[in-house]
């Protein structure tokens, strides 16, 4: 199934209802599905006036903005690939998508233009929905099939840079009526969307949830705990999808407050990093909601959850869910029984075609058709899946992905860097932060260091603390062994 058939149960069969509440052009507007449908048809016509065709590719850098679902629907009618850049990227991030993904144009506001390199062709939002207003209402006859790629979504590797995982039309709907059916998701929900459209978490669990439900979605910017109270008593929503991070602040709640809260949501869900016992234990008493964890990632949206009814079992993700098989498999690649460790290998309609333009990295990630996760866990007998970390050294923080490598490539660029190893240290809220050991011969100049990696990298890359080391422990064969580092504390 395509994005605009999953959509049309909401656009069509509910035009006349209004399925989106949010902030446009400064201030507060309802629309109608109808409208919604309207305005993507509108800029559909405005991008393929500027010579956008199925098969291109067109990036968006924005925080949440009506304009995003504009954009998303206008590009699922006309085959184009759509390129979520992460608003926190800086420059060196940026420029490898663009490079990579190669789009037409990279859609962004005024004040944003400054962000890019110069010469990409970057088209203002603003000047694309006033544009949009006055074009024609064209049918789009598209011939879009489940494995038309929609979305080239960059999530880094290991080794080297982000790749772009090229996922389908058929991706986002198998994963959407999943979940619709998975947590009883129905026209009757109201979600309060807090999460970025730029990471699938929002975008493909969120955006699409509400596409295939009809249910009713109010769109923010972005999480802010100090308006939370203020939008979760306005909205009264029955839906909530967030990161740990969120939850942990939004134990900063009074009591009265979080009872209130917890009263009129249905459902919440956390995901993207785990969701630590304390906190859920902790969210159920003030809330008095078990949170539903689940588990996905970039190149297979969702893989596994908790039961909407039945046990939510603390540090687990529980079950796989219906449309995709899980494997626990050894280092050979033989499978394991029940209750040990090993690689999760994922396979069904929800995983990605591959990373765009890398046909080693795909080669290397899948194995007769299984995806190869990097992620370490187990299933119990009772089908309840734990994860017990990765096999790579990434850092997960405040549910934004860091590769260690990335920022030591840049801190070994600095002046007086002789060595750099950057590893993840426990953060109570968000879950983790990067620390940086450094070797080199005179003192660190931590002023420039910051600057240097502000200026290249997303703040949420930036190392909570600069470590000076005299040597980095190593194998006999040179291997940083980061476990052997010295604690660091705050
Ligand atoms: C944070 N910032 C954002 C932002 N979140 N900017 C734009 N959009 C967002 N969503 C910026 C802030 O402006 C600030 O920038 C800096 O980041 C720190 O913000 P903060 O408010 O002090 O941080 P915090 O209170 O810790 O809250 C951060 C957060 C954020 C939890 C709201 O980390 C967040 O939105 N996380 C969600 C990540 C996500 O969606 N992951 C899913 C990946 S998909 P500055 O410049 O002032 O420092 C995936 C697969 C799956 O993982 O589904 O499982
Ligand atoms: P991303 O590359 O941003 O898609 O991140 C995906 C990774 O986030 C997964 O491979 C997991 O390591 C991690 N992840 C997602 N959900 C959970 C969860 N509920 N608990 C622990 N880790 C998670």
């Amino acid at each position: 199934m395509s994005i605009p058939s999953l959509a049309s149960v909401s656009l069509r069969d509910r035009a006349a209802v209004v399925g989106l509440d949010c902030e446009y052009r400064g201030g507060e507007r309802k629309f109608t599905f109808g409208e919604i449908d309207a305005r993507s048809d509108r800029l559909a016509s405005v991008l393929a006036s500027r010579g956008l065709a199925a098969g291109d590719r067109l990036a968006f850098y924005l925080v949440n903005r009506l304009e995003i679902i504009d954009l998303w629907l206008a590009c699922a009618k006309l085959g184009i690939i759509v390129v979520p850049i992460n608003v926190l990227y800086r420059d060196r991030e940026i420029r490898h998508i663009l490079d990579d993904a190669a789009p037409t144009a990279v859609v962004t506001t005024a004040a944003q233009i400054a962000e890019f390199p110069v010469g990409t062709n970057c088209w203002i939002v603003d000047e694309l929905d006033a544009e949009a207003e006055s074009a024609p209402r064209e049918m789009i006859t598209t011939t879009l099939g489940d494995d038309t790629p929609a979305a080239l979504v960059y999530t880094s590797g290991t080794t080297g840079p982000a790749k772009g995982a090229i996922l389908t039309h058929g991706n986002f709907a198998a994963n959407a009526k999943s979940l619709v059916h998975e947590w009883r998701i129905t026209s009757a929900d109201r979600y309060l969307a807090v999460l970025p459209l730029f990471h699938v978490h929002g975008l493909g669990n969120g955006l699409h949830s509400w596409l295939a439900s009809g249910c009713h979605m109010r769109l923010l910017e972005r999480f802010d705990r100090a308006t939370m109270v203020r939008e979760f008593d306005a909205y009264q929503p029955t839906l909530f999808f967030a990161v740990p991070t969120i939850y942990h602040r939004l134990l900063e709640c009074d009591a009265d407050t979080a009872l209130r809260l917890g009263g009129h949501t249905r459902l919440f869900v956390s995901g993207s990093a785990p969701l630590p016992a304390h906190v859920l234990e902790a969210f159920h008493s003030a809330f008095g909601h078990v949170i539903l964890e689940r588990y996905g990632m970039t190149e297979t949206l969702m893989n596994c959850s908790n039961p909407y009814d039945g046990e939510r079992r603390a540090g687990s993700v529980g079950p796989v869910l219906p449309h995709v098989e899980l494997r626990v498999r050894d280092e050979s690649g033989a499978e394991l029984p029940n209750g040990t460790l090993g690689e999760l290998w994922v396979r069904g309609p929800n995983v990605c075609a591959g990373y765009w333009k890398r046909a080693d990295a795909t080669a290397a990630a899948f194995v007769k058709g299984w995806f190869c996760t990097g992620d370490i866990g187990a299933r119990a007998d009772d089908g309840y899946v734990t994860l017990h970390g990765r096999r790579s050294d990434l850092i997960i923080s405040g549910g934004f992905n860091i590769y260690p490598r990335e920022i030591e490539e840049l801190l070994l660029e600095q002046p007086g860097v002789e060595e750099a190893a950057v590893i993840g240290v426990a953060d109570e809220a968000r879950g983790e932060v990067p620390v940086a050991y450094i070797v080199s011969a005179a003192p660190l100049d931590e002023a420039q260091l910051r600057a240097a990696l502000a200026a290249q990298l997303a703040s949420f890359k930036a190392p909570r603390a600069f470590v000076r080391v005299d040597a980095l422990p190593r194998t006999a064969l040179g291997k940083v062994q980061k476990h052997l580092l010295p604690r660091w504390a705050p």
